[in-house]
């Protein structure tokens, strides 16, 4: 049995985290027995979430636990992929986790019409925690402000809202036209890739950040299409 270390849901996502609900999606798509719990990222051993417990071992990092999982499947997700297609995989990976996320993090941290909507999310996580209330509300604005910092020295802070905005829009973009009409991000059947496509993407459509991210989510019907079939298909 795995044991998923995760934090909590919201908005009708399985979590608030789209590197947890990446992790989640993947154990679903491959059928595995698994518990998750809510834990916290400052306990976890390398300071963030998602981390799995399995048979005494303890692997942090979504990409790493789909590595390790992978690893002991007699049926990995993208062993039918050619080398050119598991370079495509590598590239759409890059600019979801690597440049997206600091765009989804702007969003919800900086941004103060995203924090008004995330900072009672966060209260939430705190509960969770079991963090006693009187602390939460002095324990916020560190996270805040350690937040702001991360995305300001990754660099995606650094650009005014509207830039900010406009790499958001351009990535969308870039994975509906790849996307085309596909059913799955690598062709007709689902590889590791949907796993980060369909959390990362989600994340905007069914999550409440609105302005020009989420509408160009909602416009590009390739990506709602696609959003649907892996609700329907993992998370139903
Ligand atoms: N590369 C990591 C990224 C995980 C990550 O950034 N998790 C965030 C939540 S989205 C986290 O735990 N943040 C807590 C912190 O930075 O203190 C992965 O793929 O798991």
């Amino acid at each position: 049995m795995i044991t998923l270390h995760k934090f909590i849901p919201a908005w009708g996502l399985p979590d608030i985290s789209p590197f947890c609900m990446k992790a989640e999606t993947y154990l679903r798509m491959t059928g595995a027995e698994y518990k998750a719990v809510v834990s916290d990222s400052r306990k976890a051993p390398k300071g963030k979430c998602p981390y799995i417990e399995h048979e005494g071992q303890v692997i942090s990092d979504s990409s790493m636990i789909i590595e390790y999982l992978e690893s002991r499947s007699s049926h990995p997700l993208d062993s039918d992929l050619t080398a050119h297609e598991r370079a495509i995989s590598a590239a759409l990976k890059a600019m979801l986790e690597e440049q997206f996320y600091f765009v989804i993090a702007w969003a919800r941290w900086v941004d103060p019409a995203g924090w008004n909507i995330y900072r009672p999310v966060i209260k939430e996580l705190g509960a969770a925690l079991g963090v006693p209330k009187p602390f939460i509300p002095l324990l916020e604005p560190l996270i805040r402000a350690q937040m702001r910092r991360t995305v300001y020295l990754q660099g995606t802070g650094r650009h005014s809202p509207d830039e900010i905005r406009r790499i958001g829009v351009n990535v969308v973009t870039a994975l509906s036209d790849w996307l085309e009409d596909k059913p799955y991000m690598l062709g007709t059947r689902p590889h590791l890739i949907d796993a980060t496509a369909y959390a990362f993407i989600a994340s905007w459509l069914w999550g409440p950040f609105e302005g020009a991210i989420k509408d160009q989510v909602s416009q590009r019907a390739n990506l709602v299409r696609y959003c649907d079939r892996m609700k329907a298909q993992y998370w139903a």
